[in-house]
């Protein structure tokens, strides 16, 4: 038999994010983001659909919360979203976008559920953009006015912070490869993105300690860590490039340690670092949240830009074709540990995108998400028997959304929304998280 056993102060929580879920585009006061925009050019959104009504959360939050708490959750990991609380980026402040994440954060506690709200993830408003968005160094002292704001309407309310949601994502897939918004595919927009992103990062823990606050605060970042596809020296070597690439980039800067030499090699462009950036990028932080879906094998690739690429592997995939590798988790704690020790960590999200449907019974039995949420949780266990300071994981998602590029296709919900009555039909594996945090998770 299989038990998972977690220390009693493990956070059992579950995520989504504002322009996934909210809906509610066109109200409260909230302006356009840069992801309506992406959604509306043509081939960018898969059938053009858009997070104008998503989930319909924003009238559906009482409903949502309510459930969470049926199924024993202890913590909603929600974004807040910048176009609702500040319509013009900087300046006049909406108190009725402030207001809605209140009562959200009211409602978890009446049902004894802990807000940890992310405070960037990904809907940067639309007239930030028009000026630069995060290619521009002025995104810095927009996103302290934004925090700030954050902060002193939300402090009392929230009880974690999260300053970024996956720069890796805002970056790259932002303004490299251009999958996500805004959909630039320069090589020197990307590198002055991820130096804006880090300092961002900074100056929103500088100003939060300025507050006196005392909930944690720290990130989200999605690392990777790639293993080599061989043993050959030119494929290790190609690991640890992405590693740096990929990961140290971010991770780094946030440590101390600035930017990793291996990486600036390999972009071939330098990071716009002026004096006493390395500083602000580290600003000391309570927590580092890792995302954590699927690892990859990588290969030395001299035609590739940065010298190496992905390689098949023989593991079964999810409906995003991303391989299912439970080991690949235990591998990047392990150095996350090891590269930050004594830094406490939290999964702020690990999850699995599956066709779901309505079975003929009215269910969804989702075993497959099942089967890879129990083997991710093992390794979750056997980490914190190895002594990784690991305080909680939030799965991902709490309902099925919008999944940016994909639109909803993909289903990566606990809870399955049927899009056409908005109706919640909680998925087999809802059931296997109640059991779980109720300590009967054995098998
Ligand atoms: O849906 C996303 C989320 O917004 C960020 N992390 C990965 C998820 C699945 O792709």
């Amino acid at each position: 038999m299989h038990r998972l056993e977690f220390p009693d102060d493990f956070l059992w929580g579950t995520a989504t994010a504002s322009y996934q879920v909210e809906g509610a585009g066109h109200e409260g006061g909230r302006t356009e983001s840069i992801w309506d925009t992406f959604a509306r050019m043509p081939g960018k959104v898969y059938a053009g659909e858009n997070g104008d009504l998503a989930c319909d959360q924003y009238h559906r939050y009482e409903e949502d919360i309510g459930l969470m708490a049926e199924l024993g959750f202890q913590g909603y990991r929600f974004s807040l979203a910048w176009p609702r609380i500040l319509p013009q980026g900087t300046g006049t402040v909406n108190e009725e976008g402030l207001d809605y994440y209140r009562n959200l954060c009211k409602e978890l506690h009446k049902h004894d559920i802990k807000a940890c709200a992310t405070l960037y993830h990904w809907d940067l408003p639309q007239g930030l953009q028009d000026k630069g968005g995060w290619t521009d160094r002025f995104i810095v002292d927009a996103f302290a006015e934004y925090v700030k704001v954050c902060y002193e309407g939300l402090g009392d309310l929230v009880d974690q912070w999260i300053t970024i949601n996956e720069p890796f994502c805002i970056t790259y897939l932002g303004h490299l490869w251009g999958h996500h918004a805004p959909g630039f595919t320069d090589i020197k927009l990307a590198v002055k993105a991820i130096h804006h992103v880090n300092l961002a990062h900074g100056i929103a823990v500088k100003t939060y300690r300025e507050t006196g606050l005392k909930a944690p605060i720290g990130i989200t970042l999605n690392l990777a860590t790639p293993r080599p596809a061989t043993n050959s020296k030119g494929d290790k070597q190609a690991a640890l490039i992405a590693r740096a690439v990929e990961s140290e980039v971010f991770l780094y800067p946030l440590l101390g340690k600035g930017y990793p030499e291996l990486a600036v090699q390999a972009l071939g462009v330098s990071f716009p670092v002026e004096p006493g950036d390395l500083e602000i990028m580290a600003e000391k932080i309570d927590f580092i949240g890792v995302n954590y879906y699927s690892e990859s094998a990588v290969g030395q690739d001299k035609e590739a830009v940065f010298k190496y690429s992905g390689k098949p592997t023989w593991h079964d995939t999810t409906d995003m074709s991303w391989p299912i590798v439970p080991g690949g988790l235990e591998r990047l704690l392990t150095w996350v540990h090891e590269v930050a020790p004594g830094i406490p960590m939290y999964i702020t999200e690990n999850g699995y995108a599956r066709q779901d449907h309505i079975e003929t019974d009215g269910r969804i039995h989702d075993r497959e998400r099942i089967e890879y949420l129990k083997q991710h949780l093992e390794v979750c266990t056997a980490l914190i028997k190895a002594g990784v300071n690991l305080k909680g994981y939030y799965a991902w998602s709490f309902l099925d959304n919008f999944e940016w590029a994909f639109g909803y296709t993909k289903r990566f919900g606990i809870v399955y929304v049927d899009y056409a009555t908005q109706k919640r039909i909680p998925k087999d594996s809802a059931y296997f998280f109640r059991d779980v945090i109720a300590g009967y998770a054995e098998w």
